[in-house]
């Protein structure tokens, strides 16, 4: 970067800092300061048709597992916000990097259940639970990226996501267990328990923003935003069942 461009970078970041200030509404992120001129994508991911919850009964391990699990491959609220739904800024690299990548092993799911992580991280592997449990990843080609046994709690084992794309988790020993990683360069986010998502630090620009869900693929169209600098900009995703 020469000396010219960093001073602008410099003033710009000012600039953002007092709009912000002046009551635009919302805290200023990390990705708003190191961006030149960068708004928020905010959303919900609903769907009409509200799914029963689903239980799966458990055949290994009841003392720790319990005797049925949830099968929380839809996780729905009473709104009809679908949570764990995966969207994807297509075309815009991390401003800033994602949260650390973990995986636990606990009460005999996958915790998180669903994570999105720039490509080349690393997500460490963990367990909480006093069984045997394998993380087991398979990426978008059906292949074994790694497969970690952790028969107590207490060890953290670290992977690199090298290549980009979906990865499922699954746990040999408990074929309920499921978790997915999106490992991508793109920016993007997982939807909370409400449905909704934020996704900050968006250089100003129009972007085609994509919707993955484990249930739901390709169920859903692009959806075309237009970020403005230091502005919000709405964009919902309705969801319909296979
Ligand atoms: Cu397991």
């Amino acid at each position: 970067m020469t000396t010219r461009t960093r001073a602008a970078v410099v003033v710009a970041a000012v600039v953002c800092g007092i709009g912000a200030a002046a009551g635009a509404g919302w805290g200023v992120s990390e990705g708003q300061v190191t961006g030149v001129s960068t708004g928020v994508i905010r959303g919900t991911v609903t769907i009409d048709d509200i799914p029963e919850a689903v239980m799966v009964e458990v055949t290994a391990d009841q003392a720790t597992c319990g005797d049925e699990v949830e099968d929380r491959s839809e996780v729905v609220d009473a709104s009809g916000g679908v949570a764990n739904a995966v969207i994807i800024v297509t075309g815009v690299p991390w401003a800033v990097d994602p949260p650390a990548s973990v995986v636990n092993n606990k009460d005999c799911y996958f915790q998180p259940r669903v994570q999105v992580a720039k490509t080349g991280g690393l997500v460490s592997i963990q367990s909480a639970d006093e069984v045997l449990h394998t993380t087991h990843a398979y990426d978008d080609r059906e292949r074994t990226m790694f497969n970690i046994a952790i028969p107590v709690p207490g060890m953290v084992i670290e992977r690199p996501l090298r290549r980009p794309g979906v990865w499922r988790i699954e746990c040999d020993s408990h074929r309920w267990m499921r978790g997915w990683i999106y490992v991508t360069n793109d920016m993007a986010a997982v939807t909370w328990p409400d449905g909704r998502f934020e996704i900050s630090g968006v250089p100003a620009g129009t972007y085609e923003l994509m919707i993955w869900h484990e249930r739901y693929r390709g169920s859903a169209q692009a959806v075309t935003v237009t970020v403005t600098a230091g502005q919000g900009t709405e964009a919902d995703f309705k969801l319909e069942h296979p």
